[in-house]
This record gives C-alpha cells, structure tokens and sequence, in this order.
C-alpha cells in the first residue's frame, strides 16, 4: 500500500514538473506613481501565469488586481528603488482592474489601469492581427 502511495506522488510529482517546465511565466512591467499606473501588456491570455514586476519613484504604492467580478485577485506594495514581483494566474476572462492600495496624496483614487484577460483563441487571434499589422507598417517604410 505504502509502496503504491509513492508510486501515485512520484507520478503526480513528475508531471507537475513537466507542466511548470514547459509554461514560462509571462512578465509584465508596471510602473506607478503620483498619480498613475503604467502597464507594458493590455491584454493576456487566460490561464498564463504572469509575473508581475512593479516599481515606483515617488512613493510606495499598493497594487491590488481585482477580477471583473471585484474579487481580489492578488496584491503587492510597490517601494521606491524596489522591483516587487508578484505571481498570478486566472481563469475568468474580462477586464481586470489594478487600484493603488496605499494612500499615496490627493489623488490616490486616480490611480486605476487595467488589462483584459481574453480566451487563448481569442488571444493568438489579436496577436496574429497585430504581428500583420506590424508586418505591413514595416514592409511600407
Ligand atoms: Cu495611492
């Protein structure tokens, strides 16, 4: 029995391995300060792990992500002089909202972004129409 109890955890081991290994975090660059958050990504795909690198220069800041349901997805603060990263990953597709959580001065509220997390088709279907717009800007110049 014990034998088939390690069996069972080797096998689920192994191919949790082999799922993390073949599924490289996407990064996102965020940037806040007074009052303001910048974004590099708008759009993700739904069920990629995003690694989340926030900065600040001014003050800290908080990063609170919330689905579209506003539901707390995760939460970071955000340090002068300090890359925070911040795993998440989800699977409810629509916008999702990024909202300072640290009152930061007198328009701290102002501090909202967002990023839509579309379906895999979905996803692959914008960037291939992005990638031939791209390619047709650069085939004119
Ligand atoms: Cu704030």
């Amino acid at each position: 029995m014990i034998a088939f109890g390690v069996f069972i955890s080797v096998a689920k081991l192994r191919e949790n391995l082999h799922v993390s290994a073949g599924r490289a975090p996407l990064v996102v660059n965020v940037s806040g300060g007074q009052w303001w958050w910048e974004i590099d990504t708008y759009e993700i795909a739904m069920g990629q792990e995003v690694e989340s690198c926030v900065k600040t220069e001014d003050v800290i800041h908080g990063m609170d992500i919330y689905a579209p349901d506003m539901t707390l997805v995760a939460q970071v603060q955000a340090m002068p002089g300090y890359t925070s990263k911040l795993a998440h990953t989800s699977d409810k597709p629509g916008t999702y909202q990024f909202l300072c959580m640290e009152f930061c001065g007198i328009a701290h509220h102002d501090m909202v972004n967002e990023f839509d997390l579309l379906e895999a088709s979905q996803w692959l279907m914008q960037h291939s129409k992005l990638k031939r717009a791209r390619k047709k800007t650069h085939t004119l110049l």
